[in-house]
């Protein structure tokens, strides 16, 4: 018997940081994307793996502008949990809340990832509607500070 597969993917408003987050766990992470005239966007999926104990997690990223709704809707199928990667040096958006909204009515483990976190304008503790109801994590994925730890909690807690 083989161990234990695991699909999660990564939601949360563009430039959140969802693209940092999985190249942050995994170096090898492959990412597809086009450079607008400012920065480079996800337009279809980013795909990255870890081991957690002796579980396999497969990470799959979702691109945050609006109009790629349906490739996210095409990634979420078979999903076994997800996380929303929220940028804490903005205010909380629609579709971060949004998309917290929809998990929580799904049935499934998922968890808010506070990033940025390592930023002077970065204020965790404003996104507590959507944080103190369910597993949640302050974490850097510039830095890499608490990025596996959390995936971790998260995995160990729910799967
Ligand atoms: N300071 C800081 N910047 C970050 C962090 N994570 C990501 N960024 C920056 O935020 C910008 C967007 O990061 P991405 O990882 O591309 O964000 P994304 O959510 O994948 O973006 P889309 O795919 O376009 O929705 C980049 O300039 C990153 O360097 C972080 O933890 N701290
Ligand atoms: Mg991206």
């Amino acid at each position: 018997m083989g161990s234990e597969k695991i699909k999660i993917v990564i939601f949360g408003a563009y430039n959140a940081g969802k693209s940092s987050f999985i190249r942050s766990i995994d170096p090898r992470a492959r990412n597809v994307e086009t450079r607008t005239p400012d920065v480079p966007t996800t337009v279809a999926l980013d795909f990255g793996r870890a081991k957690v104990g002796e579980k396999k997690v497969y990470l799959f990223g979702t691109p945050g502008q609006e109009r790629f709704e349906f490739v996210r809707q095409i990634l979420s199928r078979g999903m076994h949990g997800a996380i929303v990667i929220v940028d804490t040096t903005r205010d909380l958006d629609d579709m971060t809340r949004s998309l917290c909204a929809a998990l929580a009515s799904q049935n499934l483990p998922y968890a808010v990832f506070l990033n940025k976190c390592d930023a002077a304008s970065s204020s965790p503790h404003t996104f507590l509607e959507i944080s103190s109801v369910t597993y949640s994590s302050t974490i850097s994925a510039l830095t890499g500070e608490n990025t596996f730890e959390s995936l971790q909690g998260f995995v160990e807690e729910y799967f």
